[in-house]
């Protein structure tokens, strides 16, 4: 039987949709479009394992998957024996004490002796640990914002993302404890077979190639000659750009990518150099 890289991934969430794009667009098309507990890459040697995010870190850890894909979050709290190979950038988010609004906040100790609601106890007694602060940790497991409204804690530990859900219960971050994104991780204990650990690599580098033309564009244009050391000032390429003599000797083409971010601002740093006929293209992989 063909050797397949097992791949614990979130079997609906909000890991879900992205996990589900990076596999996409490192090229890899599964069987089935209904999703079974186990489905086989019909392009290449993997197959995906779905299950809840909360089962990745320990799936991982004892061999049941080879590698998964989960919140840094989840892999702290399980605290399980897994290997962080890469950050994947994407479900990014913080987990953050929060306070009611109304409160004066004076700094970590105000927790002392105080009750605080959460989904996260291991991460969040680590913290408190470190820092000497002797606070009641109260674990519940969904809706924790709500706890301080009704009485059930004075103060909460949970991920924050846009904070709206912090503003409409009335509360206030005080402390970030942990930046969060998922990523992606392999057995602490269990080296791989040759066979597989190859595959890992090729995946790695895929991923990597997907990550480099992440927030960048390709673009061309036309520079008369004259002002082309000007246009090249303006212009931050991977390398060196590329310049390409045109038919009329008076003019040249250059292409070169760029960050997406900048993109306005170069686009008119380039028309005020003279450059005509701007092209940008979006960029789909990038071996640098
Ligand atoms: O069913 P399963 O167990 O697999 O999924 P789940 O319900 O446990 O997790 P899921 O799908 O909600 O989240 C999976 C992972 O996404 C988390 O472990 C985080 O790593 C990451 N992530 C990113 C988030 C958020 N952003 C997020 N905003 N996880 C949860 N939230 C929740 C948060 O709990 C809070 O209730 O959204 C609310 C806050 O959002 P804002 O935007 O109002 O601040
Ligand atoms: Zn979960």
């Amino acid at each position: 039987m063909e050797t397949r890289l097992r791949i614990a991934v979130q079997s609906k969430g909000r890991l879900y949709d992205e996990t589900m794009e990076l596999l996409g667009e490192a090229g890899i098309k599964l069987t089935a479009v209904k999703r079974t507990l186990l489905v086989p890459s019909r392009n290449f040697p993997v197959e995906l394992l779905f299950l809840r995010d909360d089962d990745i870190p320990d799936s991982v850890a004892s061999g049941i998957a080879d590698i998964g894909i989960v919140g840094l979050n989840e892999v702290l709290e399980k605290d399980k024996n897994v290997e962080i190979l890469k950050e994947l950038g994407f479900s990014r988010c913080h987990l953050s004490l929060a306070i009611p609004k109304r409160i004066d906040y004076t700094g970590l100790e105000w927790f002392n002796n105080r009750k605080i609601a959460t989904s996260y106890p291991v991460i969040l007694s680590k913290f408190l640990k470190e820092k000497g602060i002797n606070a009641d940790i109260h674990v519940i497991t969904g809706s924790v914002e709500i706890a301080p409204g009704i009485g059930l804690a004075d103060a909460i530990f949970d991920i924050v993302s846009s904070g709206s859900t912090l503003v409409s219960n009335n509360l206030t971050e005080v402390e970030n404890v942990l930046d969060s994104q998922a990523v992606l991780i392999s057995s602490g204990k269990k080296k791989l077979i040759e066979e597989k650990q190859a595959i890992l690599d090729e995946l790695l580098f895929r991923f990597d190639a997907v990550k480099a033309a992440d927030g960048k564009k390709y673009i061309l244009m036309n520079v008369p000659r004259e002002k082309l050391d000007n246009v090249l000032s303006v212009l931050p390429g991977i390398k060196s750009p590329t310049i390409l003599p045109l038919a009329n000797n008076d003019w040249c083409s250059i292409h070169t990518v760029i960050e997406e971010k900048r993109f306005w601002e170069i686009i008119g740093r380039l028309r005020a150099e003279g450059a005509e006929g701007i092209l940008a293209l979006d960029i789909e992989k990038m071996i640098l």
